[in-house]
């Protein structure tokens, strides 16, 4: 028994409906080959190994770092490069799972390093530099923050050093050591640092 006409009409409607987003999504495919690769499994940021392995990324200088971001000029520096700015030189104490450690650091500011890289802070906005945030990140993957205003004269001030040696011990090879001295706790002690990222956070 065939369906009644009205059903018969209604039929023929939906699947007209039907095909002018799957001819869409087809002609999308065949014409975007990133989207065509992606839905056949192929290559993708987050999958298995591409096709055409790329060439292996040259190993960077050891204890090499870029301080970046917000920034006008992006700075590629060495343990080295340190002595170039303003030298500190500080004995903090701080608690790890190893108990209370102490040590004497040297290297140039944290605020120094980002000064030189010029913030790019809005000039219409209100105290714009009290929006930034430091993200200092480590050849093992480990990152913490820092607030603009914490290391900044007249807020926090704390004296962050880039750490070029610890109790003597040059930190060329392995990368330099964020201190924070105002911390108790040593999480924030980040070593072999790799990048320094001057991020904006306010809206
Ligand atoms: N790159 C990196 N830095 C790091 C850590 C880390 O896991 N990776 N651990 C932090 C923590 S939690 C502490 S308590 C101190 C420990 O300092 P130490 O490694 O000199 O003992 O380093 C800090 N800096
Ligand atoms: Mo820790």
């Amino acid at each position: 028994m065939s369906p009644h006409p009205i059903r018969r009409v209604l039929f023929r409607r939906f699947t007209a409906m039907l095909a002018v987003p799957a001819l869409l999504i087809a002609a999308f495919v065949a014409f975007v080959p990133g989207v065509a690769a992606q839905a056949s499994g192929g290559s993708s940021s987050h999958g298995s190994a591409p096709a055409h392995p790329s060439k292996p990324k040259p190993s960077p200088k050891p204890g090499s770092f870029v301080v970046r971001g917000e920034v006008e000029k992006t700075l590629r520096l060495t343990v080295a490069d340190l002595a170039n700015y303003p030298q500190y030189t500080q004995t903090v104490s701080f608690v790890s799972s190893a108990g209370t450690q102490t040590h004497t650091y040297t290297g140039a500011k944290l605020v120094d390093l980002i000064t030189a890289a010029v913030p790019k802070f809005r000039t219409e906005v209100k105290n714009d530099l009290l929006r930034y945030a430091v993200l200092v990140k480590a050849s093992d993957g480990y990152e913490s923050v820092l607030s603009w205003p914490e290391i900044t004269a007249g807020f926090g001030g704390v004296q962050a050093l880039v750490a070029s040696t610890e109790d003597g011990v040059s930190l060329a090879d392995v990368g330099p050591r964020l201190t924070v001295p105002s911390d108790t706790k040593g999480g924030r002690y980040v070593s072999w640092i790799t990048s320094i990222t001057l991020v904006r956070v306010g809206s």
